[in-house]
């Protein structure tokens, strides 16, 4: 059973979600209840937002076998029609009149238990974008999610002591598989706080804390907070690289040093550094337990000299089924020999731990833990019709990590405009924070458009 703790005992505040709170016992009888009404659907979308009623929602999509699909409450039109017509979902959970709507009500009690669903069974469809075109749908099964929260209970000696904090969006592998399932997996509690604010995570009095390089950075910048942080066991940062100034105002704020982790949508998490273990800054540390590891560049293997950069490979038990109805891009993401092609470039040293140095294409930008293709918003930006022609890059940013900057050829629209317009229609974070106008696009002899030259201008 995928999510264990909903066997065992009953804690009386075992998911709190804002102001909401529901017991072990509670939340199974309202998941068993509404999954029996799913029993046969052929998956789930759920409309995200932060809520009891999303954690009921994935709980019993997950009870009754059917895969859950979570849509990004933001999403706009184009996004969120993409996804619903994509994942082929024919039932619904918080759509206004979208789809067959389920109403649930969370305190609903069920009679009876439902059937175990093979381990082999997909339990989420988790879009994510590519670099080009709209987001794929990762097919995730059971046993993954179960394989990869064994191995990050066991690397950060996470229990049913443990009361986890977080406030990160329900719809990804971050806070939904580690920061929703993982609790519900471990047995721990579980405070999500809607927001990863500062001031929410200082109030929650965890154990063990969950946030992007965005919530820490925005931490540090809150001493008063940060330090009543000092009382947690363990601080965790993934799902984009950790600036080294965070993680040493993080260390001297909070008393301990920052555990940092590695993963994709794709893979879940595959490397951390360990409760027990070295945690230096920029290492995002060791395999996790059943994780192998390669990197591989044009000359063949690369060396574990902690210096060489190479390609970085993974297999093991967590990794994704495919991306639904997309073969060749499936197969496409494995080598001929089984091993995952992260796209990332890293380091190995001679004892094992890994840096993660950057990615290998420009396309794929990380804003404030987000993953955003360039293409997408290339695409959104061009259905606006006085857009001409458009390219969409990730420049540093202190806060977000990177920040979405777009250059565009238009004629009479002004950038206000132009991001609302990409906001309308994929989530806000996809959204170019910044247009510049251009007369044309740099582009080569062959007419193929470079984009560091656009990275080069620094603005
Ligand atoms: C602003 N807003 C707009 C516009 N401008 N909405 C529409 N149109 C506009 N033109 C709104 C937004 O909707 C939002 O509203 C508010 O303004 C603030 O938006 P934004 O500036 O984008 O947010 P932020 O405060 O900068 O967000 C920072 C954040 C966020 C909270 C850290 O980036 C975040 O939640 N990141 C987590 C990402 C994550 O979980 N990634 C994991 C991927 P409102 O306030 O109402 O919402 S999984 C992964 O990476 C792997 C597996 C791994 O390793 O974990
Ligand atoms: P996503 O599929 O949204 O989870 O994004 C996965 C990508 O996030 C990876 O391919 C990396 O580029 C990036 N990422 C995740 N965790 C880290 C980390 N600790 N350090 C650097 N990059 C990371």
């Amino acid at each position: 059973m995928l999510l264990r703790a909903l066997a065992g005992p009953d804690i009386a505040d075992a998911v709190r979600v804002g102001d909401e709170v529901m017991s072990t016992a509670e939340l199974l009888d309202a998941a068993t209840a509404l999954g029996q009404r799913l029993s046969g659907a052929h998956a789930l979308a759920l409309h995200a937002d932060p809520s009891m009623r999303t954690v009921v929602a994935v709980v019993a999509g997950l009870l009754a076998g059917v895969p859950v699909v979570p849509v990004p409450p933001d999403a706009g039109t184009t996004e969120r029609d993409h996804i619903l017509r994509d994942s082929g979902a024919d039932i619904g959970i918080g759509f206004d009149g979208l789809l067959a709507g389920v109403p649930i009500e969370p305190t609903v009690t069920g009679s009876g238990r439902l059937p175990e669903p093979a381990t082999d069974a997909t339990a989420l469809i988790l879009y994510t974008s590519g670099t080009t075109g709209p987001p794929k749908g990762v097919l995730m099964p059971h046993a993954a999610i179960a394989a990869d929260l064994d191995g990050l209970a066991e690397a950060w000696a996470w229990t049913p002591e443990d009361t986890l904090v977080h406030g990160l969006p329900l719809f990804h592998v971050h806070g939904l598989v580690l920061g929703l399932l993982g609790a519900l997996r471990v047995g721990s509690r579980l405070v999500h706080t809607i927001r990863p604010r500062p001031e929410l995570y200082a109030a929650a009095g965890g154990t063990l804390y969950f946030g992007v390089p965005t919530v820490w950075s925005r931490v540090v910048a809150a001493p008063e907070c940060a330090r009543a942080l000092r009382s947690a066991r363990l601080i965790v940062s993934g799902s984009a690289a950790l600036p080294l100034s965070v993680f040493d105002g993080l260390t001297e704020l909070t008393g301990s040093a920052p555990v940092e982790r590695y993963g994709m949508t794709e893979s879940l998490i595959t490397l951390s550094t360990r409760f027990d273990g070295d945690r230096d800054p920029g290492s995002v540390g060791l395999p996790v337990s059943g994780i192998q590891t390669r990197l591989v560049a044009e000359t063949g293997a690369v060396p574990s000299d902690g210096e060489s950069l190479g390609d970085l490979q993974v297999r093991g038990p967590t990794l994704f089924d495919g991306y639904l109805g997309r073969p060749k891009e499936t197969a496409a993401s494995f080598t001929a020999d089984g091993w995952f092609r992260t796209g990332d470039v890293a380091t190995i040293d001679a004892d094992g731990r890994h840096r993660i140095v950057g990615r290998a294409s420009v396309d794929l930008i990380k804003s404030g833990g987000f993953r955003i293709g360039a293409g997408e918003v290339e695409d959104a930006l061009l259905a606006h019709p006085a857009v001409r022609e458009a390219a969409v890059v990730g420049m540093p940013h202190a806060d977000l990590g990177q920040e979405v900057v777009a250059y565009v050829v238009a004629e009479d629209v002004g950038a206000g405009p132009l991001i609302d317009f990409v906001a309308g229609r994929l989530s806000a974070h996809k959204r170019p924070r910044r247009i510049h106008f251009l007369d044309a696009l740099p582009r080569n002899a062959m007419g193929k458009l470079r984009k560091t030259e656009l990275t080069a201008r620094g603005e």
